[in-house]
Order: C-alpha cells, then sequence, then structure tokens
C-alpha cells in the first residue's frame, strides 16, 4: 500500500499524477495510525519548513512518523520533505525538524547566483543505490532557498550532491528511507524513472554505475508561454497578439487548444509551461471553470512546471461573497499549478507599499509566498518603454538606450501596466521589482509591450535594468524572433530563463533548435 502524506498545501496533485501515470493506485494518510499501517510512504513536503513541521505536529503526525521512520521502512521525502529530516533549519528557528538526520539546513549563500535555487540542475550520485538505476545523467527540476549540505556528521546518509555556489544534497538514503531535494514529479521522463524505482522497490540492476560530472551546473530555461483566453464563439484558446492586441481583422486569434498545445511542448522539451489567463483581469477566474480544467487536464501528462497567471487577487462575486488573492490561487494549485503569476494586482501591491511605506502583511504577494512559498510567486510585469530627454525628467529609473525615442531621445523608462496594457500607471519596472522581492516574490516574468509578438529579440536594455535590480530570477521574455534571440539575451545579462510564445505556436523555431543553438555555443541547458 502507497500511501500520501497530503496537509493541503501546494501541488501534491502532480505527484499524484505522476504516480498514477507510472500505474500505482494512491491512499492518503488520513488519520495518525495511517502512517505505521502504510507499506510505502511519501512526504513531499510544501511550504515553508515551519509550516511542514506545525502541520505534521497538528495532525498528530509526528510521533508515528519518526517511529515509522526509526524502524527504517519505505519512505521518500521531497523537498521540504527532505529537509524535514534534519533537526532544524534556518528557515524555522527554534523549529525542531524530525531529527533523524544530524544538522541543520540553511539557506544558500551563493554569492552572485539568484536564490531560490530554480530550474534544471545535474545530480552526482555518491554511491550506488537501486533509485538511480536507468539514471544517465539527465538534469532534474529543482526549487528551493534552503538546502542542506554534505558533512562528516551525515556522511551515512549522503547518496547525491548538486553544486549551486558549492555542492549540496540533493538526495539522502539509509537502507528504505531516501529523500530527494528535487522534484521527481517535475522532472519529465527522469524523474518519473527515479519515481518508479522507489515505488517499485527495484533492486539495484546490474551495470547501473553512473558516476555523474564533476561539477553539475543549472540550465538556463526555456519556457513557452500559452495566452489563454475564451475567443468570440466562447471557446478556450491559445491566442497570441501582437504588442499585445490579439485581434486581427476584429477577430481574436486562435492558435491552438490549450492542453493539446501544453503537452506537445512538453514532449518537445520545454522546461516550464505559463498559461496567462489574460482577460481575467474582468472576470471571476475561480467562475472560469474551463481554467481550472485545463490546468488538471495538463497536469495529468505534462511533467515539468506550471505556472498560471491572470486574476490572481481579491475578488468579491456576484452573491457578495469574498474570496481572497490566496483563494484564487489555492484554486489553482489544487489543479496542478506550480507558481501563480500576479500581474495587475502587484502593481497595485507597489503602489499601496510605496504611498504607506511599509508593508501590510496582508497583500497577495506575502500571503501567498508565506502559505505555498516564495518560489510559488511570479510577478508578471508588462512595461512599456517612455521616454525622457534626460534623466531628470522623471523620478523613475532611467536607462540610457541604443533605440533613441521619436524625438531622438537617449533616454527612457519602462513604464508598468495593468490590465493587459490597457492602463499605464505610475510605477517603473525596477521598483515594481524591486518591492516585490522585498514582500516575497521568487521570480518576475518581465514581458514587454514594446517587444511583444514583433520577432524583434528581447529587450536587453529593460532586462537588465531589471534583473540587476533584483537577485531572484528572472525570465525574460517578448520579442524572441529566431535561435540567435535567445543566445543574445542569455550572453548579455544574467536572467535564469527565457520565454517565446509566437514562435513556438508558429512552428517557427522549434524549442530543439533553440536548445541546440545555445549548446553550441556552450550555454547550459537541459537536453
Ligand atoms: O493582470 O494578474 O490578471 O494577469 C494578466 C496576465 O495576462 C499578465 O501576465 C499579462 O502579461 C498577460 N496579458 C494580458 N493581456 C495580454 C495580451 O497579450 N493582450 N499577455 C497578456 C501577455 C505576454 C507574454 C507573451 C510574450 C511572448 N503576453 O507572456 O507570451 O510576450 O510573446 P512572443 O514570444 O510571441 O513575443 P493579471
Amino acid at each position: 500500500m502507497l500511501s500520501l502524506i497530503d496537509y493541503g498545501a501546494g501541488n501534491v496533485r502532480s505527484l499524484r499524477n505522476a504516480i498514477h501515470a507510472l500505474g500505482y493506485a494512491l491512499t492518503d494518510i488520513a488519520r495518525p495510525e495511517d502512517i505505521l499501517r502504510a507499506e510505502r510512504l511519501i512526504f513531499p513536503g510544501v511550504g515553508s519548513f515551519g509550516t511542514a513541521m506545525q502541520r505534521l505536529h497538528d495532525l498528530g503526525y509526528l510521533e508515528p512518523l519518526r517511529e515509522y521512520l526509526a524502524a527504517g521502512r519505505p519512505f521518500l521525502g521531497i523537498c521540504i520533505g527532505l529537509q524535514c529530516l534534519f533537526e532544524g533549519s534556518e528557515e524555522s528557528p527554534g523549529v525542531a525538524g524530525l531529527g533523524l538526520i544530524p544538522g541543520q539546513v540553511g539557506r544558500f549563500d551563493a554569492g552572485d547566483l539568484a536564490v531560490p535555487h530554480m530550474g534544471w540542475n545535474g545530480v552526482r550520485p555518491r554511491r550506488d543505490s537501486p533509485l538511480f538505476n536507468g539514471y544517465r545523467g539527465e538534469k532534474l527540476y529543482f526549487v528551493h532557498s534552503y538546502r542542506a549540505l554534505p558533512e562528516p556528521a551525515n556522511a551515512a546518509w549522503s547518496l547525491a550532491g548538486t553544486d549551486y555556489g558549492g555542492e549540496f544534497l540533493s538526495a539522502v538514503q539509509q537502507d528504505k528511507v531516501a529523500a530527494v531535494q528535487f522534484h521527481p514529479e517535475k522532472s519529465g521522463e527522469a524523474g518519473l524513472r527515479f519515481l518508479d524505482q522507489f515505488l517499485a522497490d527495484a533492486p539495484l540492476a546490474a551495470g547501473a554505475r553512473y558516476q555523474g560530472p564533476r561539477s553539475t551546473r543549472l540550465a538556463k530555461r526555456i519556457i513557452a508561454c500559452l495566452d489563454v483566453r475564451a475567443n468570440d464563439a466562447g471557446d478556450l484558446v491559445v491566442t497570441k497578439g501582437d504588442q499585445y492586441d490579439v485581434r486581427e481583422q476584429g477577430r481574436v486569434r486562435n492558435l491552438g487548444k490549450p492542453v493539446d498545445l501544453a503537452r506537445r511542448y512538453y514532449e518537445e522539451g520545454a522546461d516550464e509551461i505559463t498559461f496567462l489567463n489574460i482577460t481575467a483581469f474582468r472576470d471571476f477566474p475561480l467562475r472560469d471553470q474551463p481554467m481550472l480544467e485545463v490546468l488538471e487536464r495538463t497536469s495529468e501528462k505534462v511533467f515539468v512546471p506550471l505556472t498560471i497567471g491572470g486574476g490572481i487577487r481579491a475578488f468579491t462575486d456576484a452573491d457578495g461573497h469574498e474570496y481572497s488573492a490566496l483563494d484564487v490561487a489555492a484554486a489553482y494549485f489544487r489543479s496542478g499549478a506550480d507558481k501563480v503569476s500576479i500581474g495587475s494586482d502587484a502593481v497595485a501591491i507597489v503602489e499601496r507599499f510605496l504611498r504607506d511605506g511599509r508593508p501590510t502583511g496582508a497583500s497577495a504577494i506575502e500571503r501567498i509566498a508565506q502559505v505555498y512559498g516564495n518560489q510559488a510567486v511570479v510577478i508578471s510585469i508588462d512595461p512599456r518603454r517612455v521616454y525622457v530627454a534626460a534623466p531628470d525628467a522623471t523620478r523613475h529609473h532611467t536607462v540610457r538606450t541604443q533605440i533613441p525615442g521619436p524625438q531622438g531621445e537617449q533616454f527612457c523608462w519602462f513604464q508598468c501596466t495593468v490590465k493587459g496594457g490597457r492602463e499605464g500607471r505610475d510605477l517603473d519596472a525596477v521598483t515594481l521589482a524591486q518591492v516585490c522581492e522585498r514582500l516575497g516574490a521568487g521570480e518576475i516574468l518581465l514581458n514587454s509591450i514594446d517587444q511583444d509578438g514583433t520577432g524583434a529579440g528581447f529587450d536587453l536594455e529593460l532586462i537588465e535594468a531589471v534583473s540587476r535590480a533584483v537577485t531572484i530570477p528572472v525570465i525574460a521574455s517578448s520579442g524572441a524572433g529566431r535561435v540567435a534571440h535567445f543566445s543574445e539575451v542569455f550572453a548579455a545579462t544574467d536572467v535564469e530563463a527565457a520565454l517565446a510564445a509566437g514562435i513556438f505556436h508558429r512552428r517557427e523555431v522549434p524549442i530543439a533548435a533553440v536548445k541546440a543553438h545555445l549548446e553550441s555555443g556552450g550555454i547550459e541547458i537541459r537536453n
């Protein structure tokens, strides 16, 4: 009997789907006594170290779990599920962990590298384990800001290491008890194979030895983006605009069905898939069941991270029921999203922050980050260039630009907009990104209305200005037209990911061609 500890935070649907896709049935731990009855136990810790331990405590799971682990019974911890095996974590000072493995989990101290460590990195097994049967060194998906270091005290547990500003423990194991820092359920075929070894209780395969690289590197991510909205017939379609105008001869462009396209991109090697519900600002997203269904159906077959944006904000419906942004996000996470992306509401939150001079603790960014972790909160910025004659003509962050304005201006700032670019605000993208990071956002999705759909390349000046201003990962978006644009953005800026839509939808540039081009230029990618 395979049992899952799910305490209702985060995207556990993907793990369930992965287990089902591998042909296994799963039961849920519903009460403390179920733990000792389980034959194999999976613990996908989600949220923060403190929340995970608190939930285990509140549910009465701590003691039976300690007993189960002490007996060395089959266990797989994932992400926070690995960290909880240690004595404590810098993330939640004073909160005791399960204490099975000696030592503390600490925050990444990765110098110039972005934190969270988010994306696809290699894994170097330190010894043989059936869990790595068939593993050929593929990159696996990580997303975390805290990590355990290999130390003499935990040497007996150390199964694999990964490098990110120094080596950390990416897998631990002693006999039947194992845990991994990566997400096998989000790591494509290689992740599913890993999970399958645990589920099947596989013996060590002959000749399974994989020695691993001397050092591992985080890959630059290639993200396929699906802008989704209802067309004039009311069907949910993937559309694509030119500078955010998605209509052609008055009709909404229809580039395909969301679930089918997402599956195609998964199969073609996209490292991540983003859905943006582009008209959600005027509808109540929780009534938009088709969008939830799109996520549910996608997560059944797509085993890479899924982000959903559009309409993540507080709402009062026609009957006067109030929903918080956290409620909306929770519905998306339950449906299979790993991250939510906040657009218009982030602008409103930052405007309030700048007016009051302090955080409220109650904004969508803060609340969702507290419950689901910083990595689950992406900020989608929709900026537009505003040209000025000189930097002191505005109080906003300006850049000297190589693309002069209509009057030959040599400076510009990047104005935040809301409602899909329909309304410009007195706020620049650099400030927005900085404040959102301070409030707990884990990643920036940086669009450009000027470049969107033009195929003329990313706005390197915008991307450089924003990515330099924050330490969280930045996704460059808008304007990709050929493979060289991807190498250009990775060479000119230190963004962690690049996103494109039109060229993938229209099959002008395959994802594999982008990756082959990057690889030939020595840029780390996931194959
Ligand atoms: O404001 O929280 O409800 O979120 C709305 C979301 O919908 C935001 O993330 C916003 O970027 C997005 N959005 C709103 N209107 C549009 C539109 O196009 N009319 N799409 C829109 C934005 C931009 C990109 C696009 C890239 C790459 N799409 O994500 O996919 O520009 O395109 P390209 O490679 O073809 O150039 P809220």
